[in-house]
């Protein structure tokens, strides 16, 4: 009797493990696909090695050849957050081999710095994106529109964290600010100078599901997954007086929180280059204005009849942010593309018993036709 109780515990104790790390029906059903390789999820990235935990084990492991030379862009290869199809399901003889990667619910991509041009994948399969934002010296409401703008296409929520409240003397200045650009989105305020500071994020993070923490260098996002986590599990440091972090977090990392759920940590950001975007979400009054303008094709510049122009000459809209418009339309390459390919990704798993879309569709057509 004793040990069936143990069992049932540690059954129980199993489940929740997995539903935290984000196993649900979805990458469960996918994963039979593949009946040979075992199913993990990619908790942490060193340059070509992944940490990766399965159902019982925690294991290094390197992407197949066939995988590495079948992607074109970094964002192809695994990236934290993503499940993935392992060779095995313990690290007992030497890494693992990930052979295939689930398809993805949502994905945030940037741009990399430098020269390459290349598109990376900072966090995948996450429902939450926190974008980290703190109070003082970081504020900045034409990056946030650049957050914003990848994080709507991404396929996951996006929440803004607005962090050091302590630091801030002017706090309801700061919001009427951003509640004016950020339409739609939750805004949330934290400190970590209070006890009970970081408390406003809780109801975002429940069972089952993943969030991101995004933003600038030495915002205090390590210091708020400490927090979630309960131990000073993550290095934090402080940051130069001028504000420019140091980069402290140096890996993006996600993490079980022991309340239910996962989180992912990742390095502050210096530059976020756009490749995708969803601007219609982002800048949905600059969108609604223009219907109204006289011309189909205005550009809002000096064009008669044109509500954007007017809007903005009533105080409305900042001139600000139709630049940030124009400027973030110039430099994604794709706009909405992101999230329309997860739409049909979505669409074809579940219509995998048919043999894909198209097939679904002669299936449905020869039903009508009956
Ligand atoms: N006053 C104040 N300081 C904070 C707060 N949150 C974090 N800090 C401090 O800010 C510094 C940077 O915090 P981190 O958590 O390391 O910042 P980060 O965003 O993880 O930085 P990177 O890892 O470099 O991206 C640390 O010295 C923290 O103690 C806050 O709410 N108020
Ligand atoms: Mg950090
Ligand atoms: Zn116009």
């Amino acid at each position: 009797m004793y040990i069936l109780f143990q069992l049932e515990r540690m059954c129980k104790i199993m489940n929740n493990r997995l539903l935290n790390l984000g196993f649900d029906e979805r990458y469960i059903q996918e994963a039979t696909l593949y009946p040979n390789l075992f199913l993990g999820r990619v908790v942490a990235q060193y340059s070509d090695l992944y940490k990766v935990i399965t159902d019982n084990s925690e294991m290094l492991a390197e992407a197949s050849g066939k995988l590495r030379y079948s992607s074109v862009e970094l964002s192809d290869f695994p990236a934290v957050g993503d499940f993935v199809m392992l060779d095995r399901n313990d690290g007992t003889r030497g890494n693992a081999i990930i052979h295939h990667i689930l398809s993805r619910k949502s994905i945030f991509i940037r741009k990399a710095a430098g020269k390459s041009h290349d598109v990376q994948a900072v966090a995948a399969n996450i429902d939450i994106i926190f974008i980290c934002m703190s109070l003082n010296y970081d504020f900045n409401l034409r990056r946030l529109e650049r957050y914003l703008s990848i994080a709507w296409d991404s396929g996951a929520t996006p929440v803004v964290v607005l962090t050091k409240s302590d630091l801030c003397s002017e706090l309801p200045d700061r919001l009427a600010e951003i509640e004016k650009i950020a339409i739609g989105v939750d805004v949330v305020i934290t400190s970590s100078m209070t006890d009970d500071g970081y408390k406003a994020i809780l109801k975002y993070i429940t069972d089952g599901k993943t969030v991101a923490f995004i933003g600038s260098s030495g915002v205090g996002k390590s210091t708020l997954i400490n927090r979630l986590l309960g131990e000073d599990i993550i290095e934090t440091k402080e940051i130069r007086e001028d504000d420019k972090g140091r980069h402290t977090t140096t890996r993006r990392e996600l993490f079980i929180i022991p309340a239910g759920g996962a989180v992912i940590d990742t390095p502050g950001m210096r530059e976020l280059g756009v490749e995708s975007a969803n601007l219609s979400k982002t800048f949905i009054d600059i969108d609604e204005l223009a219907e109204k303008c006289r011309f189909k094709d205005c550009k809002h510049e000096n064009e008669p009849g044109c509500s954007v122009r007017e809007a903005i000459k009533n105080g409305l809209i900042d001139e600000d942010r139709l630049q940030s418009y124009n400027k973030l339309k110039k430099e994604a390459k794709y706009e909405g593309l992101n999230s329309k390919q997860i739409e049909k990704e979505k669409i074809n798993v579940m219509f995998s018993e048919f043999g894909g879309i198209k097939n679904a569709r002669d299936f449905i057509k020869s039903k009508k036709n009956k």
